[in-house]
């Protein structure tokens, strides 16, 4: 199986912070401009310069950030390379999964599948919100494939799929700095917006049948 998702696999160091995919206002109310200015260029920012500096003297500079992610992952050694660059990875990947045109239903295969597994829409995201709020501290709920089965997992920290040998579909980021300045504590309103609004079914369909 093939887990490469290829909008968050940057190829080479040193690594740059990725343009967000939307207008930095472009999804209020829902997630505030203030919330990116922090979220994307404060936190985002300060995983990929701690990587860069990280991968400064490293063996494994000249690889892609997914061949970092899975050769730094359980080396004791290799933990903040693996945390930092885990991060990227993640929130590049998260960017695009939200939309200012998101929110509804999902699409084609993507629907059918989900239905299929989980019964229908409505039973999906109440399993996906109960994972996403059951997280306990930071970290990151996501819809994954693994061999041909769709599943909801959670992930402590900078933890992630591609070192279960699963492919991401969606994320939803579950640390604080992710909601804290438009919903404060509470997480279920985030959760709730983000498949009211926000959760881009085109991104996670092309996830999906690539
Ligand atoms: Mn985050």
């Amino acid at each position: 199986m093939n887990n490469t998702n290829r909008l968050a696999n940057q190829t080479s160091y040193p690594f740059a912070l990725p343009e967000l995919p939307f207008d930095i206002n472009a999804l209020e109310p829902h997630m505030s401009k203030s919330t990116f200015e922090y979220h994307h260029g404060k936190h985002h920012q300060a995983y990929v310069t701690n990587l860069n500096n990280l991968l400064k003297n490293s063996d494994l500079s000249n690889k892609t950030l997914e061949q970092i992610i899975i050769e730094s992952a359980h080396q004791a050694d290799k933990i903040a390379i693996f945390n930092n660059a885990a991060q990227v990875w993640n929130h590049s990947f998260f960017w695009n999964c939200l939309s200012p045109n998101g929110g509804g239903l999902p699409k084609n295969k993507l629907s059918l599948k989900i239905n299929e597994q989980f019964g229908d829409f409505d039973q999906f995201k109440k399993h996906f919100k109960d994972q996403g709020v059951s997280q306990f501290g930071s970290g990151w709920v996501w819809l994954i494939l693994e061999d041909k089965d769709l599943k909801i997992i959670k992930t402590a920290n900078a933890d992630l799929p591609l070192i279960k040998n699963q492919k991401a579909i969606l994320t939803c980021d579950v640390w604080e700095h992710a909601y804290y300045l438009d919903y404060q504590n509470r997480r279920i309103d985030f959760l709730s917006v983000f498949f009211d609004h926000l959760v881009n079914w085109q991104f996670a369909e092309d996830n999906f049948i690539s």
